[in-house]
């Protein structure tokens, strides 16, 4: 363990999910702030649906399904399966029968006016993590995807309708995050950013994971004034995403889908940045963008490997 140390993680959903559960093994979790995507939001079925807050939460709450990565494991699907056989409108998103008791818990709570921050607290409460679990803000921010189809029809797409419903199958012109010019980060947000020894930004998608937390105004600004202890993981692997639709993303947005694009992704904001054994050539060409880089095992397909990477990931830019 290493002691005494504040960190603040920025996160998405899977990839940060994996990566977090090494991070509370690496430093004490009370020690621990992460603060979560809220872009990928969506209403299902009238229900309010938080997929990268519950995904870390049910991976830091060790509820997780490490095969399909979201949701939690013994999940059954019975009443999405229910929902179709109504024609619902919305079957086409799974929601499990016991991740669908978080959304019935947020919703009507969200409703009346309790924050998405206070909800999240009083989730992460009934799983027992001891990290601080943060949305990035309380105000609406949802992630939007200008698309051209098959017949090179634009589309305006919700990001579950884009990656979910239509499989990642459009041509992507834009991203956009509707609603952040306004967004306020949420309680507590900036203040993890400015007070913690070393900040981490989760091997998760630059483009809409990390990306819709740095549109909040403030938190970009915050995050850079604190480079020095900085450190990313890249959540590229020899050309492509572990998981998720990052290839398809960062050609959109200019990046190459490299461990070096995503690298870039991130300008101005890196003091060090840590890349697969695979990637290891191109080391040189992240330390000529004035990076420290190290270079390791960042496939987490055990807890140890994840907390063998965030201790890597930590002591890149720590002291
Ligand atoms: N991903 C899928 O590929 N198919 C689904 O039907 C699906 C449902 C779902 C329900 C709740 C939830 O929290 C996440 C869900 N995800 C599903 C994952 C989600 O679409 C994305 O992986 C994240 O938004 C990106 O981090």
């Amino acid at each position: 363990m290493m002691d005494a140390v504040k960190v603040t993680a920025l996160a998405g959903g899977i990839g940060a999910g994996k990566f977090l559960r090494g991070l509370v093994r690496a430093v004490p979790p009370e020690d621990v702030t992460v603060v979560i995507n809220t872009g990928d939001d969506v209403r299902m079925h009238g229900l309010h649906v938080s997929p990268d807050l519950d995904s870390v939460t049910y991976w830091l709450g060790d509820v997780f399904d490490r095969e399909r990565g979201w949701g939690r494991r013994e999940e059954t699907f019975r009443a999405t399966g229910e929902l179709r056989g109504f024609g619902a409108p919305d079957a086409w998103f799974n929601l499990g029968d016991l991740d669908l008791a978080t959304h019935l818990f947020r919703s009507p709570l969200l409703a009346a006016g309790v924050p998405l921050s206070e909800i999240t607290r009083r989730v992460a409460e009934r799983f027992g993590i001891l990290a601080l679990l943060l949305p990035m803000t309380d105000d609406a921010v949802t992630t939007r995807i200008d698309a051209l189809d098959a017949n090179g029809s634009p589309l305006d797409l919700h990001f579950q309708e884009y990656w979910v419903r239509r499989r990642a199958g459009d041509g992507v012109k834009a991203v956009r995050f509707e609603g952040a010019g306004t967004a306020r980060p949420a309680p507590g947000v900036l203040e993890a950013i400015g007070q913690a020894d070393l900040l981490v930004l989760c091997p998760s998608n630059p483009v809409v994971s990390i990306g819709p937390i740095l549109a909040v105004p403030g938190v970009r600004e915050a995050v850079a004034s604190r480079r020095e202890a900085v450190v990313g993981v890249s959540p590229i692997v020899g050309g492509a995403p572990l998981a998720g639709m990052a290839d398809r993303l960062m050609p959109a947005v200019g990046l190459e889908v490299t461990a070096l694009g995503a690298a870039r992704a991130y300008d101005g904001l890196l003091a060090g940045w840590v890349i697969d054994d695979r990637d290891r050539d191109l080391a040189p060409r992240i330390r000529d963008l004035g990076l420290r880089v190290a270079v390791t095992d960042t496939v987490m397909t055990a807890d140890v490997v994840a907390e063998a990477l965030a201790r890597t990931a930590l002591e890149l830019v720590a002291g």
